[in-house]
């Protein structure tokens, strides 16, 4: 468990792992750079240098491979770019991976054997793993440690990402994100005819809504970044900056470095909050031009969602939404009414939410919506008792031999759903699959040497007609691919002939697009290792990452430790959610836990002069500064100080609470850690790093 914090973040899928530690007797690992409540529950606890995954993990890599516990068959039939990646690896020798990360090298090679012995294993990260520049590479290098060690498509083993909010992989497929359309299909022309196919609508008038047609292909902004959009403290890549903003169940204290989209919150001619609670952003416009729209919880309406393990449930409705809130769908549907294109967002929706669910499993073919109808999803919900715990499978009764939640792809009206992906054991029509050819059949790298990326001879499911790697199904109908086909004939053809609609292909190390083809160390934005800034320097800067210029190097100075001499690192508590407008109005968790602290080591508390309990300021290299209580402990080390990032309410040590709309204040206040929150943004995906960065701390 890299990055995690379960026993706080995710208490009910902690059992399990609790379960595999006691009754299957696993090792559990723990990687953290501070002692959590999960280290306190591992055999094993590694305590890591922030923003240093990816230097450890290539260690351990390098360990599995050049020792030769690696799997050797799974790597020569179904993974690709093996020897380039194993090129990089040698860098991390476990002296280079003690020296970069604060792991002992004899550690490195110790918890490498626990897992080369230890077979199958899992391995499971949060944001731990995501939140820094370097994520996009941590969570490579995630994947290939389970490459290697022959973990892929197996019970027991594979790559799994706890996730966030409890419809957080549901949002992530409907890509709610400003560079795809949903299901992944991304903003191209070919993209948006998909679509526009599925919603009936021409596209020439969707294209006539737009600016011009350049901007219906280019990425817009980020939740991480929108501000930017507005204030153009760094160049934007926009004709016109952002003027409006809706923040439809957004906590806006989420944001690092919030105080710049308080800013913008100022700037901006309309913000229209959707919450049932007042979220922070509240407390920051002096404008009048915020409305706040209240909106019912999730108990007050019902739907499909999509659970961290891809799979379905309904949702139903417990109550109709209390006093005068209205639920999303009903919001969204005033909107569009008054935006004047009901007639065309509505088109095939008749019956809400059933026709909605029923719009999405029809377009989202690239990932195998399109078996999961609503009746069937609410068939599995109300007869969850009769699958079993072990396989999800149902034994007898209404979904006799289905999977439960039909975990995505489920290809067809009568697939069972695919339990566990990539898994050769099983036919396709069964639950099983190959790895997906995503990327053509062969590459040739920079070196001449070619690859077939495709899966080896006689790699492939049970019943496949092709006894080894295949590539993707094509104009079965023509001008059609198995994603494209809405008739749906191309995915059929396919499971009938015991084959994948995508493939039969390679994982691959290498992703030639990347700016690292093969995951390697770089130092955080903002580093406390001069030195090794000098040996492991970030990115070049990009000029238009999602419409902002983005700071990589001309960020990266080596003096700044100097002034600002800790790391911050910002996370969760059981007791809170996110910005925590919803648990910091609940009297009960905020009695519980009333109060924001920072985490200090006690040696250097002494040093500073701090004593448990005391307010100190904390201050960011961006001049944000907050005023919190001093929690003095060894959880984390004298380098590293942290806080949880759930409060607001305060600022600079004044009260906000006279902003809230009367009644609306939460119970529990403080200071927001994402004032002190860095600059700092994943190369690829712009997620923010709020799990590196400097502070300098002092007495209050
Ligand atoms: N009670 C509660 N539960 C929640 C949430 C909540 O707000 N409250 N939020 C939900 C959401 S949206 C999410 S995304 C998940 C997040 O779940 P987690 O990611 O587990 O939660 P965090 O506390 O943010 O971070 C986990 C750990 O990452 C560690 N860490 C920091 N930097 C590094 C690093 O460089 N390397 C490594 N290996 N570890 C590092 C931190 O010390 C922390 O203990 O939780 C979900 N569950
Ligand atoms: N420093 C720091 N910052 C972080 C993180 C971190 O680890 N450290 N983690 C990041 C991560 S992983 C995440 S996911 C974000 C979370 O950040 P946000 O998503 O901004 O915060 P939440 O408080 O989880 O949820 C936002 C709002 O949704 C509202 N809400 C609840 N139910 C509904 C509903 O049914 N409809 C509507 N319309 N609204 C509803 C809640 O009242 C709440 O105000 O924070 C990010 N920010
Ligand atoms: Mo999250």
């Amino acid at each position: 468990m890299i990055g995690s914090n379960a026993a706080e973040a995710h208490p009910v899928a902690m059992q399990h792992v609790l379960y595999a530690k006691e009754v299957n007797n696993a090792p559990i690992i723990v990687v953290d750079p501070r002692f959590t409540r999960l280290a306190a529950k591992a055999t094993d606890y590694v305590r890591i240098r922030p923003g240093t995954d990816t230097a450890f993990v290539m260690g351990l890599i390098n360990q599995i491979v050049s020792r030769d516990w690696y799997d050797k068959e799974f790597v020569r039939t179904r993974v690709a770019g093996f020897p380039e990646m194993c090129k990089v690896a040698s860098h991390y020798t476990p002296e280079v991976v003690e020296d970069i990360t604060g792991v002992p090298a004899s550690e490195v090679v110790r918890i490498a054997k626990l897992m080369a012995t230890h077979r199958p294993g899992t391995v499971v990260w949060c944001m731990g793993g995501t939140q820094h520049s370097i994520g996009s590479s941590n969570t490579r290098a995630f994947c290939i440690l389970q490459l290697v060690l022959g973990n892929m498509g197996k019970a027991g083993g594979g790559t799994n990402i706890f996730r966030g909010h409890d419809n957080v992989q549901g949002a992530t497929d409907m890509c709610v994100l400003s560079h795809s359309l949903p299901g992944y299909y991304g903003i191209k022309d070919g993209s948006w005819k998909h679509w526009c196919q599925v919603w009936d609508v021409d596209y020439e008038w969707i294209k006539s809504r737009f600016h011009s047609k350049e901007y219906m292909n280019k990425k817009g902004f980020t939740l991480a970044r929108w501000y930017e959009g507005v204030n153009q403290d760094d160049k934007i890549n926009q004709y016109t900056p952002i003027k409006a903003l809706i923040q439809w169940g957004c906590a806006g204290n989420s944001n690092s470095q919030m105080f710049k989209a308080a800013k913008a919150m100022n700037k901006l001619e309309l913000v229209v909050i959707v919450d049932p609670f007042a979220p922070a952003m509240c407390e920051w416009g002096d404008k009048d031009n915020i409305y706040l729209l209240p909106c019912s919880s999730q108990y007050e309406t019902s739907g499909s969602l999509t659970s961290t393990s891809r799979q379905f449930q309904w949702r139903f409705k417990v109550v109709d939404p209390v006093y005068e809130s209205k639920d999303d769908y009903e919001i969204m549907a005033e909107l569009v009414k008054r935006l004047g294109f009901a007639d065309k967002f509505y088109k095939n929706i008749k019956k809400i939410p059933e026709d909605i669910t029923r719009e999405i499993c029809k377009g989202t073919l690239t990932i195998g919506y399109n078996g999961a109808l609503p009746e069937r999803i609410k068939k599995h919900t109300l007869n969850w008792h009769t699958f079993d715990i072990d396989t999800l499978q149902a034994k007898g009764g209404p979904c006799d031999g289905e999977y439960y939640g039909l975990p995505w792809p489920c290809w067809t009206e009568t697939h069972p759903g695919t339990p566990i992906l990539y898994d050769i054991s099983k036919p396709v029509a069964k639950g099983g699959l190959p790895f997906r050819a995503r990327f053509g059949t062969k590459i040739t790298y920079y070196d001449g040497r070619t690859e077939n990326l495709l899966a080896a001879e006689g790699v492939a499911n049970p019943g496949s007609q092709v006894k080894g790697g295949y590539p993707e199904f094509k104009d079965i109908v023509p001008g059609t691919n198995w994603k494209t086909d809405l008739s749906q004939k191309t995915i059929k053809e396919a499971i009938k002939r015991g084959m994948a609609p995508f493939g039969n292909a390679r994982a691959r190390c290498v992703v030639w697009t990347f700016p690292d083809q093969v995951p390697v160390h770089r130092e955080p934005v903002h580093s406390p290792r001069p030195d090794l800034i000098a040996k492991y320097p970030t990115y070049e800067d990009k000029p238009d990452q999602y419409r902002v210029y983005t700071r990589f190097k001309s960020e990266q100075d080596p003096e700044l430790v100097k002034k600002f001499p800790f790391v911050i690192i910002t996370g969760r508590m059981v007791e809170h959610m996110g910005g925590g407008a919803e648990t910091r109005s609940n009297k009960y968790l905020s009695e519980l836990q009333p109060k924001v602290y920072a985490e200090i080591n006690e040696r250097t508390a002494n040093n500073l002069g701090i004593r448990n309990g005391q307010m100190v300021w904390i201050e960011s290299p961006e001049g944000g500064r907050i005023k919190v209580m001093a929690k003095v402990t060894d959880r984390v080390d004298e380098h590293t100080i942290f806080l949880p990032y759930h409060f607001a309410g305060q600022f600079e040590g004044k009260s906000m609470v006279d902003k809230y709309p009367e009644g609306l204040a939460p119970y529990a206040v403080g200071e927001p850690a994402n004032i002190v929150t860095n600059y700092g943004y994943d190369i690829i995906t712009q997620i923010q790093a709020t799990k590196d960065g400097l502070c300098n701390v002092k007495p209050a």
